[in-house]
């Protein structure tokens, strides 16, 4: 009958202990970020933009989802414009116009509908959708 109180005594500790230790736990989970994860990426490596090259005479990929704000750039513009329009005409007050040569770099913040294509090469047209 000694080694009861004993035996109660260190099962006591250990629960003290295992409370301590749950506290510690527990403050420590809450002091973690909760899922900054932003949304697992729907494709495109490319982290805050995206690429449409004119090689070959042809804008690649020829239609292109965003979200607004973002950037696209222009690559292999050489010989080329990146104009807001369809079909080689600029639409009024275009979001782009620009002769080629250089990459060109073109911010949508504006969600809808964007028609773009090439002054120089009517055949060239491209749509770019920015998402709200
Ligand atoms: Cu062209």
């Amino acid at each position: 009958m000694r080694r009861r109180p004993q035996t109660l005594t260190l099962l006591s500790l250990l629960a003290i202990l295992a409370l301590v230790l749950a506290a510690c736990g527990s403050s420590a989970e809450s002091s973690t970020p909760a899922g900054d994860g932003e949304g697992n990426g729907d494709g495109g490596g490319t982290a805050g933009g995206e690429t449409v090259s004119l090689s070959g005479g042809q804008f690649s990929p020829g239609t292109l989802t965003i979200a607004a704000g973002d950037t696209v750039t222009f690559t292999d513009t050489t010989g080329h414009t990146v104009t807001e329009g369809q079909d080689g005409t600029a639409v009024d007050d275009p979001i782009v116009d620009e002769d080629g040569g250089a990459d060109i770099e073109v911010t949508f913040d504006e969600p809808g509908t964007y028609n773009i294509t090439c002054k120089i090469h009517p055949a060239m047209n491209m749509t770019i959708t920015v998402e709200g």
